[in-house]
């Protein structure tokens, strides 16, 4: 067999090489309901922000309609995701997180 052409084969091949993952941004929404110390908990809770942080972000959100929490992989976005919405259904507040490609 001809082994140079194996060799370019293996090298060429896309995905053959390591692809960093891709990332996503987990995304807060603005609502009318959920009250404001709710929504700084979570981001203190789930994306271990201080108070200062949560508190700006939670302003962001509140004044531009949306705001990022943090970016992550595909499988830690949905789980925060998740997490995020679950914990806010329990304490039947209408706050809602996505997730956008990053
Ligand atoms: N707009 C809400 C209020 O005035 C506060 C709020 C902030 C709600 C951020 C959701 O993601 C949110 N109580």
């Amino acid at each position: 067999p001809n082994w140079t052409d194996f060799e370019e084969l293996i090298q060429t091949d896309s995905k053959t090489k390591l692809q960093p993952p891709s990332l996503y941004k987990v995304v807060l929404n603005n609502d009318d309901y959920t009250p404001m110390e709710f929504v700084v908990e979570v981001l203190q809770k789930f994306f271990n922000m201080d108070l200062e942080k949560a508190t700006q972000v939670m302003l962001t959100v509140h004044y531009r309609g949306k705001g990022v929490c943090g970016v992550f992989t595909a499988e830690v976005a949905e789980a925060k995701v998740v997490q995020v919405n679950q914990y806010a259904k329990e304490f039947e507040h209408p706050l809602l997180c996505t997730m956008e490609k990053a």
